[in-house]
């Protein structure tokens, strides 16, 4: 297992990577550039940004959030310049030593809350927090309004300002469109970019719908076992494989997160994993909560028991954090309490090693 660190680059995140080489036992990042979907991603930017990585004493060896631009998810006869610029993006990071892409295949919405920084009343901590009651009063362009102004000035993984300004029309386009639709123009996607990772040492990782549900009507296809099962089946290839986050699959009390790691682990399925815990409030209501199992709704050591079992060489992070110690941080990418979350996970780690 390798214990990394989602970081947004020196320009934007308030993090010095010094800090985060100074967490124990975090050896690399999952790193990103901030760049809209469907860009062909500059070498030169991303050669900047590994020799400035490596510099620190980190590696950068997953990238995330190489978003797969509207026209590709929806059909659009546009799609093949999309794809032709996410193929080249593929091969320029494979150059440059990184093994794992992160990416997701969500309609329009990345990960969608109704709060970003709800107090949590038992500590005076601050954390994410989703209830579908509120979101019923809200449509789309509200909950967009309400997230950026909730975003501190920092840019959200999802929320970028150029895919929003686009929202009425992307909506539109959706339309009338199924799961199947949308399966259908993730196979034409699929088939041509996995080809290209298995030549080039690559493994495409999808991030599950963040809630575990649909929602404004959207189609939406990876948020259960049974989904996965069928996504890694649109292109039979261990370079097809799902990021595993445990707090996306794991707003639905029904999805079983250590059985579902075992089965995907078990098939070499699991490209990178995204660790972090839920409390359940109600029907479609939760907050994130602190890391340690006791905490939330998920037992973390049956989560890292299944990975030590059956996918022990994955790429792990300690997933949203809360904002505690009056930190003023980009919501859920804090320093202090994801770092409180990676030395937690590396000492279930050890334990699992101890007791072989
Ligand atoms: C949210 C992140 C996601 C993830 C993307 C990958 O906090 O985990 O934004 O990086 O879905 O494309």
């Amino acid at each position: 297992m390798k214990m990394t660190f989602r970081w947004y680059g020196r320009k934007t995140d308030p993090i010095p990577l010094k800090y985060i080489r100074q967490i124990p036992g975090v050896s690399g990042l999952m790193g990103l550039l901030e760049k809209p979907a469907g860009e062909d991603w500059p070498e030169d930017e991303f050669a900047a940004l590994k020799r400035e990585v490596n510099e620190a004493g980190l590696e950068i060896e997953v990238i995330e959030s190489v978003n797969v631009h509207e026209d590709i998810k929806t059909g659009l006869p546009s799609r093949d310049k999309y794809i032709e610029n996410y193929i080249s993006t593929v091969r320029m990071l494979a150059r440059h030593g990184v093994k794992v892409i992160i990416y997701n295949f969500m309609p329009v919405f990345d990960w969608l809350r109704t709060d970003l920084a709800r107090v949590i009343p038992e500590d005076g901590s601050n954390s994410l927090y989703f209830d579908e009651r509120d979101l019923g009063a809200m449509g789309p362009l509200e909950i967009v309004r309400k997230t950026a102004e909730g975003s501190r000035g920092f840019t959200l993984p999802g929320w970028e300002p150029e895919r929003l300004a686009l929202l009425e029309t992307t909506l539109k386009q959706y339309e009338g469109m199924t799961g199947d639709d949308l399966r259908k123009n993730y196979r034409y996607f699929l088939d041509a970019v996995i080809t290209v990772c298995e030549e080039n040492g690559v493994r495409m990782a999808c991030h599950p719908d963040d809630p575990a549900w649909p929602i404004f009507g959207l189609p939406r296809i990876a948020h259960s076992r049974e989904d996965f099962d069928r996504i890694v089946a649109l292109h039979d290839s261990p370079a097809n494989t799902v990021c595993l986050c445990t707090g996306s699959l794991g707003s639905n009390p029904d999805n079983d997160i250590p059985a579902i790691i075992r089965h995907f682990g078990s098939m070499n399925r699991i490209g990178a994993m995204h660790v972090r815990n839920v409390k359940y409030l109600g029907y479609h209501h939760f907050r994130e909560a602190a890391h340690l199992s006791s905490e939330g709704d998920l037992d973390l050591y049956e989560i890292m028991k299944a990975v030590h079992e059956t996918c022990p060489d994955t790429y792990i992070r300690p997933d949203h954090g809360r904002m505690i110690w009056d930190e003023k941080g980009r919501p859920g990418y804090g320093l202090y309490d994801r770092a409180l979350g990676a030395a937690y996970l590396n000492g279930l780690w050890e334990a699992l090693e101890k007791n072989g």
